[in-house]
This record gives structure tokens, C-alpha cells and sequence, in this order.
């Protein structure tokens, strides 16, 4: 499995975008699943968000507990420009690049948000539609699953559309192209941050499609949608991770799990080292124990 093969803006916007048309776009990326799938692997994820990729205000933000996670301030993003973000995000990693926030392209971006001029919700799935219709063939051929990750956070920020962000959303997705090739990466803190998506009826709902899921868990700060992450355990935060693995385990789930964003935990953050924003080992480690924990109570000698 890789995770990710980022989408060229060309194929999201339907436009020439940084020097490369979409179709130009479109030809690499079946190049790649063609490398991929001939290099025996089996799924391949990415998403489809226009210009940002997941967005959080603050990357060390420190939790009650005395640890320090990612956090995302709705206020704070309501007062912020797009180059703003950009500029805090960056200078917030230190000297750590962040998986879909590479300086060089954003270094473009007034191109990147002339691009996205006129597109809407609409333009966005019929451009997402003819990019799957074009590489889903190659998928079925090499034998190599496409799985989207949703939407993260899982709604629109400064006014350009995300497309993967609510159950109607996805289904709609799926329903471009209904081989089973075109499926789910679904990351379960990512889809729960927009307020009202249930985790577990997403789970029970698009089992037949996920081909890889992150689970993970979040804690709302108010009623904006402001939220930071927490340990995995489901009574940290505001996702049912218990329910999600059961729903897994009873549908004798056999695709790709894996814990996602945890807290910074113990001395792994301090002036002298910081780890990836989110990406800290222990509560990762952690996470894995208490999803295969999980996964146990539901299978062990049923
Ligand atoms: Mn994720």
C-alpha cells in the first residue's frame, strides 16, 4: 500500500495549473499506479482537496493532560488569509516537510487560486469523474485500488469546495465510478471533524469500498468546529473508536488499519527535538495496541 500519490491540481481544476495540463496530469498518474501495481502494490491513496491539504492552526498545542497535539481553531482560520496559513504552517514544522504542504508549489499560489476561480462543488466532481474514469481502467488492469481519503477537516475552507466531506459526499463519489477499484482510504477523525458525520454509520455504510482506514480520535472545543486530537481511546474524545473497530471485526473486515495523528507525548517534544506534528511514535504505538486491543475483544475465541 502507498500512501499518498498526490493529484496535480490540473486534474481538480480541469485546467493547465503550473505548467502542466490535466490531461498531461492524468497520463503520469497512471503511469505511476502502472510502476506501482507492478511493483505488487495493492492500494493506492490520495485526496482530493483543492490547494491545502490538511489544514490545523496550531501544531503543538497543549492539551490538559500535559501533552501537546494538533490543533484547529475555527476563529483563528475565520482571521487568517490562505498565504497567511501557508506562512504559519510552514514556519510551525521548523525544518520538517509536512506530507502535502510542499514550499514549492504553494509558492504558487496566487496561480493555484486563480485556477480554482469558478469552480464549485459541481465543477469539482465532474473533474473529479473524468480524472476516475480515465485511471480506473489502469487500476483494474494492474489490479491496484484507488482509496480517497476524506476531507480534512471534513468542509470547505475560504470558500473552495471539498467534495469528500460528508456521507452524501462520498457516496456521490463512489457512485462516479462504481468499480470497486475507486475506494475509501477512510480516516475516521478526518470524516468525524465535521460536525454530525457518524464514524460508525460510515463505517457500516461504505464497508464494501474501503480499501485502507486511519482510526483515530478528536475532542470539539465549541460549536464552531474548533477541535484538537487525542489518544485513541474512545472516551478521550468525540469518535466512537470502539464502535468503528466492532464494526470492523464483525464484517470480518480483511482490508489495511492503521492508527493515525497522535498526541506529543512525554519527552519527545522539547526546544531540543520536536517530532512531525502528529506524527509522534509513543502515541501512535500506543493507538496500535488499543486498536488491535479493540479488535481482540470482538474476534478472540468468537
Ligand atoms: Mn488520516
Amino acid at each position: 500500500m502507498v500512501e499518498s500519490v498526490n493529484v496535480h491540481e490540473s486534474i481538480k481544476t480541469g485546467q493547465t495549473v503550473l505548467g502542466m495540463s490535466r490531461d498531461q496530469a492524468i497520463d503520469a498518474y497512471i503511469e505511476t499506479v502502472k510502476n506501482l501495481g507492478l511493483a505488487g502494490v495493492k492500494v493506492v491513496t490520495y485526496n482530493f482537496m483543492p490547494i491545502f491539504d490538511w489544514l490545523r492552526t496550531e501544531m503543538f498545542h497543549p492539551c490538559p493532560d500535559g501533552s501537546t497535539a494538533l490543533y484547529y481553531n475555527q476563529a483563528e482560520v475565520d482571521q487568517l488569509s490562505p498565504q497567511g496559513i501557508i506562512d504559519a504552517t510552514l514556519k510551525g514544522t521548523g525544518s520538517l516537510t509536512l506530507p502535502g504542504w510542499e514550499p514549492e508549489r504553494l509558492a504558487h499560489l496566487p496561480e493555484l487560486m486563480e485556477a480554482y476561480q469558478g469552480i464549485g462543488h459541481e465543477e469539482m466532481y465532474a473533474n473529479y469523474k473524468y480524472f476516475l474514469d480515465a485511471v480506473i481502467p489502469t487500476c483494474e488492469q494492474y489490479n491496484v485500488k484507488l482509496a480517497v481519503h476524506p476531507d480534512d477537516p471534513a468542509f470547505d475552507i475560504f470558500g473552495w469546495p471539498r467534495v469528500v466531506s460528508s456521507k452524501e459526499g462520498i457516496q456521490r463519489v463512489l457512485d462516479l465510478n462504481p468499480s470497486p477499484y475507486n475506494g475509501l482510504c477512510l480516516c475516521l477523525g478526518s470524516f468525524s471533524s465535521r460536525p454530525g458525520n457518524d464514524a460508525v454509520d460510515a463505517v457500516k455504510t461504505f464497508m464494501d469500498r474501503i480499501h485502507f482506514s486511519h482510526v483515530r480520535n478528536i475532542r470539539f472545543t465549541d460549536k464552531e468546529g474548533s477541535f484538537y486530537e487525542v489518544g485513541h481511546r474512545a472516551s478521550e474524545g468525540n469518535v466512537d473508536t470502539v464502535g468503528i473497530m466492532k464494526a470492523y471485526a464483525e464484517a470480518g473486515y480483511e482490508g489495511y488499519i492503521r492508527p493515525d495523528h497522535g498526541r506529543h507525548l512525554w519527552s519527545e517534544n522539547t526546544e531540543a527535538g520536536r517530532p512531525r506534528p502528529g506524527y509522534g511514535l509513543y502515541d501512535r504505538a500506543l493507538g496500535i495496541q488499543y486498536l488491535l486491543g479493540c479488535w481482540d475483544s470482538f474476534t478472540y475465541k468468537k
